[in-house]
C-alpha cells in the first residue's frame, strides 16, 4: 500500500517543493527544461506495482486498465500476472483488512447487519470455484462506428480460482424479505473526481443470481489473499455475467425491492439495445436492456499468432471456451476462413461457470499462409459469429471468433 500513500503525498506536495517529495536536493534543479516531468515524480510502474507480466497491454493509467494477449491466457487457472485489470475509479488508498466490514442493508432486509471480515471467514462455510470473469466491453476495439471507452481487444477475460463464502448463506443469515428483487454492491474505491459523494461504480444482479451456489463473497484468489488491483480484501464474484457485476473492495450489499439504480446500472452503461439496431443508430435509454449472462466465446491460447511450422507437421492448438451461464457443447476450428469447420475436443468445466479447455491437431494441405479460426457453440445451440455480432452504442458483447495466423514453411 506504500506506493499509493506515496502517490497521494506526491500529489499534495507537487505544487510545493519537489525536493521534499524526492527526498533529496535536486542539484541541477535550475537546469530542468520547462515542462519536463521528473522521473521521480512520474506514475509508478503498473507492471511492478500490480505484479503483472510485462507483456500485458496497458490501456489506461487513470484509472488503471490493463489487458492480456491471447497467448498469455494459456493457463487453465489464470494467475495474477496475466489477469486483466478493469478499474472505473481509483484504488482505495487506506485498506485495512483487520477492520474491514461488510454491511448488508436495503429495503428488503429485516434489519441492517454488519459483518467483520473475520465473521465472514469464521462463521460461514468456505467454497472454492474457478469462475470466468469477462468485461462486458471485451472486444470493443473492433466495432465500427467505434465506441468510446477502453479499447479492449480480446484480453479482458480471466478464470481464476476464487474462495469465499456464499452470498446466499449471508443473505439467509441476515433474513431477506419476499419483495427482494435485486442486490446492489457498494465499494471502497474512489471516484475519479475524488468527490466522496460519488461512486465510480455500484452495480448488481437479480436476486436469483445472488442466490446461486457459485456467487461468492471472496477473500482469496488462487489460494492467497486477493491482489490489491482485484479487490483486496473482499470481493463479490458473479461468474458468467459481465465482470462489472463482481464488485471489488466490497463493503456493502444493499438488498433492493427495485432494480438496483447505482452508478453504471442505468442509462446506456452495461446495456445493449433490446432489439438489434443498425451500426451508428441512436438508441433511446428506454430501449436499452441490462446485459445478463455473457455470450458464448473462445480463445486460442496456443500457439501464439504468427507461429511458423514445418511442412508436413501437424499443429497442436489449444484454448478455452465459455458461455456465460451456459455450457459449451461444441468447439470447432477452420483453416479456410470459415468455409468448412472441423471439431476440436472440449473438456467439461471443472465447475459451473468455469471456462472449458479445448484442443485439436491440425494438418495443413500445403505450404503457405493460413488463419486458424475457432468457434464455440453453447448448450442452446448458439454459436460465435465469425466476424462481428450486432453493433451497439457502447461496444459490448463482441464474441466474434478468435483467429491466429500460421505460416507453413
Ligand atoms: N469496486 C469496483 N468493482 C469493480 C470495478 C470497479 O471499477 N470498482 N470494475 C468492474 C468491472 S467493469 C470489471 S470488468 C471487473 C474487472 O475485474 P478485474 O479488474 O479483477 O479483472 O471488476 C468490476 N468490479
Ligand atoms: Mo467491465
Amino acid at each position: 500500500m506504500m506506493d499509493f500513500k506515496r502517490r497521494k503525498f506526491i500529489k499534495q506536495a507537487a505544487l510545493g517543493s519537489f525536493a521534499t517529495v524526492i527526498g533529496a536536493d535536486i542539484v541541477y534543479g535550475n537546469k530542468i527544461p520547462k515542462g519536463y516531468n521528473l522521473l521521480g515524480l512520474q506514475e509508478p510502474d503498473p507492471f511492478k506495482l500490480f505484479n503483472k507480466d510485462v507483456d500485458m497491454t496497458l490501456l489506461n493509467s487513470k484509472p488503471w486498465n490493463m489487458e492480456a494477449k491471447a497467448h498469455l491466457l494459456d493457463d487453465k487457472i489464470t494467475p495474477n500476472k496475466f489477469m486483466f485489470i478493469r478499474n472505473n475509479g481509483l484504488i482505495p488508498e487506506d485498506i485495512n483488512a483487520d477492520n474491514w466490514t461488510l454491511t448488508i442493508d436495503g429495503e428488503s432486509v429485516e434489519k441492517t447487519k454488519i459483518y467483520t471480515l473475520n465473521d465472514l471467514k469464521t462463521k460461514f462455510k468456505h467454497y472454492s470455484y474457478q469462475l470466468t470473469l469477462e468485461c462486458g466491453g471485451n472486444g470493443r476495439s473492433e466495432f465500427n462506428p467505434p465506441a468510446k471507452g477502453n479499447q479492449w481487444t480480446i484480453g479482458a477475460v480471466s478464470c481464476a480460482k476464487w474462495t469465499g463464502v456464499r452470498l446466499k448463506d449471508i443473505l439467509t443469515d441476515v433474513g431477506i424479505k419476499d419483495d427482494a428483487v435485486y442486490i446492489g454492491y457498494h465499494a471502497a474505491d474512489i471516484h475519479l473526481s475524488r468527490d466522496p459523494t460519488k461512486e465510480p461504480i455500484s452495480r448488481g444482479a437479480p436476486i436469483a443470481k445472488a442466490m446461486q451456489d457459485e456467487t461468492l463473497l471472496a477473500f482469496e484468489m488462487n489460494g492467497g489473499p486477493i491482489p490489491l488491483a482485484h479487490g483486496f480484501p473482499l470481493r463479490l464474484i458473479a461468474g458468467g455475467w459481465p465482470a462489472s457485476v463482481s464488485g471489488k473492495w466490497l463493503n456493502k450489499i444493499s438488498v433492493r425491492n427495485v432494480e438496483h439504480d447505482g452508478a453504471k446500472m442505468t442509462g446506456t452503461s452495461y446495456r445493449v439495445p433490446c432489439k438489434p439496431v443498425a451500426p451508428g443508430e441512436k438508441v433511446k435509454d428506454e430501449d436499452m436492456c441490462i446485459i445478463k449472462s455473457m455470450p458464448v466465446k473462445s480463445l486460442i491460447t496456443f500457439p501464439k499468432s504468427g507461429a511458423i511450422i514445418d511442412e508436413g507437421k501437424k499443429l497442436d492448438i489449444r484454448g478455452h471456451a465459455w458461455a456465460g451461464e451456459l455450457q459449451v457443447n461444441k468447439m470447432e476450428y477452420s483453416i479456410d476462413f470459415g468455409s468448412t469447420w472441423n471439431s476440436c475436443s472440449i473438456e467439461k468445466p471443472v465447475n459451473r461457470l468455469a471456462w472449458q479447455h479445448f484442443n485439436a491437431s491440425i494438418a495443413f494441405p500445403q505450404k503457405g499462409y493460413y488463419e486458424v479460426w475457432a468457434r464455440a457453440t453453447d448448450s442452446q445451440g448458439k454459436s460465435q459469429p465469425m466476424l462481428l455480432p450486432g453493433w451497439n452504442p457502447k461496444g459490448y458483447l463482441n464474441n466474434a471468433c478468435h483467429r491466429i495466423a500460421i505460416k507453413v514453411a
